[in-house]
């Protein structure tokens, strides 16, 4: 059997070892789910940037500029961080260079993990899938909000572990307890978040069909993976 633990904040990555897992980085509100959207819609690359200025600089060599800071389109960048800004025929085979508060800072502490795949609720059955067909043990990590624990990635962790339940062995609590948190949440997981931290700050910036889109099971197919510090398709 494979191990299957979850990593609540990327603040606690170095209570692990990468070399040998699978890492999943999950963002659900909205970083990874806007990676899974844009790969649906076609979109060639994606390069993730812990750093701002880093992401900007990559403007001057064709890359889209993308992401945010607190919830926030970065001035001066192409496009910002809802899904539904990826659904462009313009953006399709481009290259985006991505920065977010939390997701890709999550990416950034996962360099050197096996293999990196990103899962969001979108695409939850066909990384599962991805999950069954290696015999790698895994780390699902939960970017959360500036090293702080958050509802949303760890139901998406409870989520991914229920559906491979047949074939891994928890380690540690966080597993269980990610697990319990979904099966308690997901007959509604709108009601279950409404007043989670993220839901709020995302309310009070006026973006609400983010929330209802990003929570929606199975609706593409693509497994994002990284590789040479590049997301593309790995399906
Ligand atoms: O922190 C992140 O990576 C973002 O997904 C946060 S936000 O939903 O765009 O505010």
């Amino acid at each position: 059997m494979r191990k299957v633990d979850v990593c609540l904040s990327p603040d606690l990555m170095h209570l692990y070892t990468i070399h040998d897992r699978t890492i999943v980085i999950v963002d659900i509100l909205r970083a990874t789910s806007c990676i899974t959207t844009a790969l649906a819609f076609g979109i060639r690359s994606i390069t993730p940037f812990a750093l701002l200025e880093d992401c900007r600089s990559m403007k001057s060599q064709g890359y889209f500029t993308s992401g945010e800071r607190d919830g926030k389109k970065v001035d001066g960048f192409d496009l910002g961080n809802s899904p539904f800004e990826y659904m462009d025929e313009n953006l399709r085979d481009q290259k985006i260079a991505f920065t977010t508060t939390n997701g890709t800072i999550a990416i950034a502490k996962s360099i050197g993990a096996k293999e990196i795949v990103i899962g969001s609720f979108l695409n939850l059955s066909a990384v599962a899938n991805h999950l069954r067909q290696r015999n790698d043990h895994i780390l699902i990590v939960c970017a959360g909000w500036k090293g702080r624990f958050n509802l949303e990635d760890t139901l998406f962790a409870g989520a991914l572990i229920d559906s491979l339940k047949d074939v891994v062995e928890q380690e540690c609590d966080a597993p269980q307890a990610a697990q319990h948190l979904y099966n308690q949440a997901k007959h509604n997981l709108i009601d279950f978040l409404k007043d989670a931290s993220h839901v709020k700050r995302l309310a009070n910036l006026n973006i609400f069909e983010d929330i209802k889109f990003c929570l929606t099971m199975d609706k593409y197919d693509v497994v994002p993976v990284v590789k040479e510090g590049v997301i593309q398709s790995g399906v």
